[in-house]
């Protein structure tokens, strides 16, 4: 057994050479093996190990926040939820999440599948390209990973041990808790914005009473509500593809909680890519279509999910909530399939507040995206991050009158498009 040490380009080969089976995967020995650190996340350091036949990738934990430093420890125990929550995805979606070769708690230390030519999707939407695929495949990745962990397909018991499973990711929830809930409303040392152009902006949010009230009903929301096993972090950085090939990254964050939180997350995310779109475009209008094809893709995911959710549930017979023989032919039909929609409303009502609440942070807050980051003149990034701040807290303040994932984008379209 193997006490924790961050590994590096010297020991990593040893020790991945010590395994059997990821030996037997790359071929040859270790002397012949080159390491690569690719982290360019948060928490975490990323490798790729190549050999002469074919790669892996290594993810460790570090016992602190990369970002920051070691001034902010974080327990390695997140690579544990991590590899829990990866190998739970797999049985649901196995072709939508990489393969795990290793595992080794000790070293907090995942090996996996190197995917390749995939890049992160945040990657892609700066540079415009579509992907024709994505929004069927996190479709599909969604309904299968929420609806298969609920207790709309699983038994109370079952549930209750999946909630037990991952309860003690404390600290990463914490992170969402602070960083993404409250933080971005109150004076916090790690905040920051575009200044001093934003500096107005960022103050109006820390006075907005109605917006501060609809936030803190979602953060216990997120807080309390135990729908299903949910990634927790599901960003477009936690997305690696191809136009054909999808798969779902780093669940670290995972715990059992509100599904919405995921699905908003691709949707905020998606939002964010929209409005940075006039800071990566060579000349005025040239990125158009892509918008285009950007608020096609938030209204694809948020179809393709629920119908596909509802097909999931039409089929299921095993699930301890909403038993079917309660509902017998004709009215107990016409019943669930009424309770069903209601269902599929008050996520879509969820899944909207949450996007707007996962914008908000990426612009006021701690960790901002690369979409926007990279738009090198401040005043263009403040222009597109006013736009994406004036959609975000509509999108929290008006998620119950918004009739459908259309007005979303109808919405997103006439900001926009102002001056
Ligand atoms: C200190 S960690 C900052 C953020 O990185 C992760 O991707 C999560 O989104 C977290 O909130
Ligand atoms: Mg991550």
């Amino acid at each position: 057994m193997s006490a924790y040490r961050a590994l590096n380009d010297g020991s990593l080969p040893e020790f991945l050479g010590s395994l059997p089976q990821v030996k037997e995967l790359l071929g040859g020995e270790p002397a012949g093996w080159t390491v690569e650190e690719v982290g360019d996340g948060n928490l975490n350091l990323v490798f790729i190990v190549r050999s002469p036949k074919t790669a892996v990738v290594v993810k460790q934990a570090l016992p602190y926040v990369r970002l920051v430093g070691d001034s902010w420890p974080l327990p390695l125990s997140r690579s544990y939820y991590e590899h829990m929550a990866l190998v739970e995805q797999g049985k649901h979606a196995p072709k939508l999440v990489p393969k795990v070769y290793h595992f080794d708690r000790n070293l907090a230390l995942i090996v996996m599948e190197y995917l390749s030519p995939h890049i992160i999707m945040r990657k892609g939407l700066i540079r415009g390209i579509e992907y024709p695929l994505f929004a069927s495949h996190i479709a599909e990745f969604m309904a299968q990973t929420l609806f298969n962990t609920s207790p709309l397909a699983t038994t109370a018991s079952d549930h209750k041990r999946r909630i037990w499973a991952f309860a003690d990711n404390i600290e990463l929830c914490k992170i969402t808790e602070d960083l993404v809930f409250t933080d971005p409303y109150r004076i916090a040392k790690l905040n920051h914005w575009t200044s001093p152009d934003l500096d107005e902006i960022a103050a109006q949010f820390r006075r907005d009473e109605p917006l501060k009230a609809a936030v803190q009903r979602r953060k216990l929301q997120f807080m309390t509500s135990a729908e299903a096993l949910i990634h927790g972090d599901l960003h477009t950085g936690s997305i690696m593809l191809t136009p054909t090939d999808t798969r779902v990254i780093d669940p670290e964050f995972a715990f059992v909680g509100p599904m919405g939180f995921d699905v908003g997350a691709v949707i905020g995310n998606l939002l964010l890519a929209f409005y940075a779109q006039d800071g990566h475009e060579a000349r005025v209008y040239a990125r158009s279509p892509y918008r285009h094809w950007i608020l096609m893709q938030v209204e694809q995911v948020w179809r393709l999910f629920s119908k596909r959710f509802i097909e999931l549930w039409d089929k299921s017979k095993s699930g301890d909530a909403y038993m079917p023989e309660l509902f017998q032919e004709p009215d107990g039909a016409l019943a669930f399939a009424a309770e069903k929609q209601r269902f599929m409303r008050n996520l879509f009502v969820d899944t909207i507040s949450f996007a707007g609440i996962k914008m908000i942070r990426r612009i006021l807050g701690l960790a901002h995206t690369e979409d926007l980051e990279s738009i090198e003149k401040p005043a263009m990034r403040a222009k597109c991050e006013t736009k994406a701040l004036t959609l975000a807290r509509r999108l929290v303040i008006d998620a119950e009158r918004l009739t459908g994932i259309s007005d979303v984008t109808s919405a997103a379209r006439a900001i926009h498009a102002s001056s």
